[in-house]
């Protein structure tokens, strides 16, 4: 395709990097033409969107419902090109969106540019996976004398709730996957970033979806808790945390009325297991990659650091010595490797997780930060893993010596936490990989490099247990989820055999 826009640089989170000193997050280079675009972006005045009432949300589903009908008849090769208008849209405004990723959501130059190129991977990855899935009915093979078809259809309003660390790339992610099988959306965006999804939903609209079809509604967890109650919802699509997946699935579940699915995508205490035939300069910059980056306000973040302990106090020194030469401030200044968490509130939890940790663990290493919403890089060291027992949303890495002879025990106390999203493992040795590969439940592998940064269609990216339903997304079997299958039985003996029909298509 053609693409005379904005460059958006693809590597910005290669697997291979060798510079002990520091973390080098993104190729600043190919960023500098963007930066001037973006400032002048960054004048532009921010807005504000209301959140929306109950009667609202309730209106937004009954519009919806309307808009499903005409949508799930519109030809899926008409639905994909849609995305695709959208993608390149998106590239055609990447300083635009980049602009609002960094005023809005807060998130630095780097991730702001890798987001918005997610976000285009997103339609049009769900776009080219539409077009086979959903562009022809499938003829099934059966006894002669009947034709058998089998056909993906739409399967009425989805209800898509999206939280604020990736406002972009997953809001689109699951409203673009939820149109492509030919469904209406209501969208219940994080409350922290409704801008950008109201421009995300213009540029959709612009793109083609018909504004009966996809529905924008603004506001906090009360709102999504009238939309997901709403009788007349086929299905929740929803990325966050577990709480709150539980919440919804207790809501689902206490409704009269049909049983709709809920994919949901939620938290980790997210482990990487270092031994001592790793890489030090390679594991301290996926290290620090995996727990800093984006504040570590990613659900695939390092949280559970093991480390075998003939190697630990080298490997700590490494890990400090790069997380201190990481840049903290503003999100909107090119040179910032960190910016502020989302808000006050998660700067409290984090600093009341920190404190506790402070009396609890042994502090390696603790940051320094600006005034304002900062939480500083922290290294603690626990003595035992099972001292953490929750996702701690933030830059805080806890490391926990393990000595070799014990190495099932890691396996064990990862196993034991219930949650299966990402983890790592560095290590030359192929037994110790594979026993890790084969005994964890846990959606997204990474070996001897890091574990965050998964790339639509290349890396599939979701978990199992308390970290989510899958099926992962941008993966291939994410859309079939969000869709109803019909099967059609002809008896082609009758009299006209009904040959129309019987010929598939569109
Ligand atoms: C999330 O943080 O909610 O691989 C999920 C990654 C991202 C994670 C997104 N795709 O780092």
């Amino acid at each position: 395709a053609n693409h005379p826009h904005i460059p958006l640089p693809r590597d910005l989170y290669g697997p291979k990097r060798r510079n002990s000193r520091g973390i080098e997050f993104g190729e600043r280079a190919a960023l500098t033409k963007l930066v001037s675009a973006i400032a002048a972006e960054q004048l532009a005045p921010a807005g504000s969107i209301a959140e929306a009432s109950d009667a609202e949300a309730n209106a937004a589903v009954a519009a919806a419902l309307d808009g499903f009908r005409d949508w799930s008849r519109t030809p899926a090769s008409i639905r994909a090109a849609a995305l695709e208008k959208a993608a390149d849209l998106l590239e055609a405004r990447a300083a635009h969106f980049i602009a609002l990723l960094q005023r809005e959501g807060r998130k630095t130059l780097d991730d702001s540019v890798s987001e918005v190129r997610e976000a285009v991977d997103f339609c049009r990855y769900y776009a080219a996976q539409g077009r086979e899935l959903f562009g022809e009915d499938r003829a099934l093979p059966g006894p002669t004398g009947e034709s058998n078809m089998l056909c993906l259809r739409g399967r009425g309003v989805f209800v898509a709730i999206s939280p604020w660390n990736f406002p972009l790339a997953i809001f689109l992610g699951q409203v673009t996957a939820a149109l492509m099988a030919g469904n209406a959306v209501v969208a219940k965006p994080a409350e922290q970033t409704p801008l950008i999804a109201d421009a995300a939903v213009r540029l959709l609209h612009e793109a083609g979806v018909p504004v009966s079809t996809l529905h924008l509604v603004a506001g906090a967890g009360r709102v999504g808790g009238v939309l997901v109650m709403h009788p007349d919802i086929a299905g929740v699509v929803f990325t966050g945390s577990t709480e709150v997946a539980r919440t919804i699935n207790r809501a689902l579940a206490a409704k009269d009325g049909p049983i709709v699915p809920l994919i949901a995508e939620t938290g980790g205490i997210n482990a990487m297991i270092v031994d001592a035939t790793a890489l030090p300069e390679q594991v301290a910059d996926d290290v620090v990659t995996s727990a800093f980056r984006s504040a570590g306000q990613r659900c695939s973040a390092l949280r559970l650091l093991f480390l075998q302990d003939d190697v630990a106090d080298r490997m700590i020194e490494m890990i400090a010595g790069a997380a201190r030469e990481l840049v903290i401030g503003d999100p909107c200044d090119p040179a910032t490797h960190i910016g502020p968490v989302i808000d006050a509130e998660a700067k409290q939890r984090l600093d009341a997780h920190i404190e506790r940790m402070e009396q609890e663990a042994r502090v390696h290493f603790a940051g320094q930060t600006p005034q304002g919403n900062y939480v500083a890089p922290h290294i603690f060291e626990l003595s035992d893993a099972g001292q953490l027992t929750e996702e701690v949303f933030g830059p805080v890495l806890h490391v926990v010596r393990y000595r070799a002879d014990r190495f099932d025990q890691v396996l064990q106390s990862i196993e034991r936490s219930g949650y299966g999203l990402t983890l790592g493992i560095h290590s030359r040795i192929d037994d110790t990989v594979e026993e890790a590969i084969e005994r964890l439940q846990v959606g997204n592998i990474y070996v001897n490099r890091n574990m965050i940064g998964a790339i639509v269609g290349v890396q599939p990216f979701g978990g199992h247990g308390l970290s989510g339903t899958g099926p992962k997304a941008g993966g291939p079997h994410y859309l079939a989820r969000f869709a109803t299958e019909q099967t059609v039985t002809i008896n082609t003996a009758a009299a006209g055999g009904n040959a129309a029909l019987m010929s598939g298509g569109e």
